[in-house]
């Protein structure tokens, strides 16, 4: 038996989860009527990582909003049915054994119950505005499923979008499937058919982030991951099929030879991305559950930077492993915007060996920017034990690899220092000028005697403190005999 056939992941829909939450004291209900403006990102934002938010009524919208129910890890291994150290292989086993999704008819559809046809997005949805400097309302959760218009297989991606007007968002397609199903249906003088998917469960929301090759639908990933088919619901206007059981599905059309502007907002790295020309969304209906329930994800806080770490993880994981067996594990460390730091734990077989896996792991993603090697016995997770490592095995002039002039993040402000300068934009292909820098922070394979042997008191990790504590014994330090 699998690991993904051991376990047991009952969450199917968001609202099991959310109730789960609830019951375990990790989901706050605030009092209705928080703003759209601001306010529901500001609360959602102080409770990031501690508990998710729920919202009635927010702005005096009929519809509530939530907000951060993925924002720790622990939780999205909870979800799985693994445990956190296993949460990579788990979801790397289901990234590589699809399940295919089950259509079922409208009247098995939750997400169908309701039907607007020719809506206002901005009348039905009660939609944030999130940062400070952002350009107006966002759908920032919205899983964009599209059907590549040469073999007809979907597609899933998260998209930032932009509500302009009731019937016209602009949408950020990053040059990945989305865009290239878009340009070949704009070639051909056609409208690319879409649906964003608000309020999945965490699972879907998970898998829509797996990196897998086009013409690999992820909504089978999210199969693989609840370990049965995902229900799956046709379109009333177009031929996508959408997870059955989410909340709300805006449908509509990416339109072909149409631009809008869009931005600034406030993107993943904690800074604004700028205005520039996108590509245009026009709604033709809006399916939703009998009362709804809408997800905000607020941008840069933990559950945008989790559900896009852990699928790259679990890529770059597996693609180290093919050419280093000896790697153990890898972590996209929070600090590093779970995009731009990579640490990496090695049982070290040579020397050199480090520098040749840093190089591996630039090949592997252009967003990573550093990378850190340590030894097997420090904790990739923790941020100040790779620190350690660093104060203590590393030396710069020894141990150092830096990369210039590479591919790296667009959205990070320090590769784009002409344009910070005079406020022009790049064009996409010089964007992102990067510097890549590797740490080889491992001790020799072999050492003298104890000089690079953490230090540590035999059975610490061993003693039941409960058993040892003497928690009904007072001790008067003022009589004891000397003071
Ligand atoms: C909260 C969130 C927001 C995102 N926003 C965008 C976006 O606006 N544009 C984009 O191209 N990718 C965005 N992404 C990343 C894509 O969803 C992700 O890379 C996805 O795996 C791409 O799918 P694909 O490989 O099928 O093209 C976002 C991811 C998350 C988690
Ligand atoms: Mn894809």
């Amino acid at each position: 038996m699998t690991q993904l056939e051991s376990r047991k992941a009952p969450y199917t829909d968001l609202r099991g989860w959310l109730n789960h939450l609830a019951a375990t004291d990790r989901l706050a209900v605030i009092k209705p009527g928080a703003a759209l403006e601001h306010e529901v990102a500001a609360i959602a934002k102080r409770l990031d990582g501690r508990q998710a938010a729920y919202f009635p009524a927010p702005g005096g919208h009929a519809v509530p909003v939530v907000s951060g129910f993925m924002s720790r890890r622990a939780w999205i291994a909870e979800a799985m049915g693994v445990a956190e150290s296993e949460l990579l292989a788990a979801f790397r086993d289901a990234a590589v054994a699809p399940v295919p999704s089950t259509e079922v008819p409208q009247a098995d559809a939750p997400c169908q119950q309701v039907v607007h046809r020719d809506p206002d997005v901005r009348a039905i949805l009660p939609i944030p505005t999130h940062s400070e400097h952002d350009n107006g309302p966002y759908i920032t959760a919205g899983m964009v499923i599209a059907r590549n218009p040469v073999t007809g297989v979907q597609n899933v991606s998260i998209n930032r979008i932009q509500v302009h007007a009731g019937d016209r968002m602009a949408i950020l397609m990053l040059p990945r499937h989305l865009l290239a199903f878009y340009k070949e249906a704009e070639k051909r003088g056609e409208d690319l058919p879409v649906a964003v998917v608000i309020g999945a469960d965490p699972l879907t929301l998970l898998a829509s982030q797996a990196i897998t090759p086009i013409d690999s639908d992820e909504l089978e990933v999210a199969g693989a991951l609840h370990g049965s088919p995902l229900r799956v619901a046709r379109c009333l206007t177009n031929g996508v099929c959408v997870p059955a059981d989410a909340e709300i599905v805006i449908e509509g059309r990416i339109l072909h030879g149409e631009r809008v502007a869009e931005g600034p907002f406030g993107e993943f790295p904690k800074y604004y991305s700028a205005r520039e020309q996108r590509e245009v969304i026009a709604v033709d209906a809006i399916t939703h559950r009998r009362s709804p329930i809408f997800h905000t994800i607020v941008p840069a806080e933990m559950e945008h930077l989790l559900l896009g770490s852990i699928p790259r993880e679990a890529t770059l994981l597996a693609h180290l492993q093919r050419s280093f067996p000896n790697v153990l594990d890898v972590h996209l460390s929070i600090g590093g915007v779970g995009r731009y730091h990579l640490y990496v734990k090695l049982r070290k077989t040579h020397e050199g060996q480090p520098k040749n896996v840093i190089l591996c792991a630039f090949g592997a993603h252009y967003d990573i920017k550093q990378v850190i090697v340590v030894d097997d016995d420090v904790e990739v997770h923790d941020a100040q034990q790779v620190e350690w490592a660093v104060a203590t095995r590393f030396q710069a002039d020894r141990d150092l690899v830096v990369i210039s002039g590479a591919q790296g993040s667009a959205l990070d402000p320090s590769t784009t220092l002409g344009g910070a300068q005079s406020g022009e934009v790049a064009p996409a292909h010089e964007q992102g000028i990067s510097a890549k820098m590797g740490l080889d922070a491992t001790r020799p394979v072999t050492y003298h005697e104890h000089t690079f042997t953490k230090v540590r008191v035999p059975g610490e990790d061993r003693v039941d403190l409960g058993a040892w504590i003497d928690a009904g014994r007072q001790v008067d330090f003022t009589a004891v005999e000397g003071s």
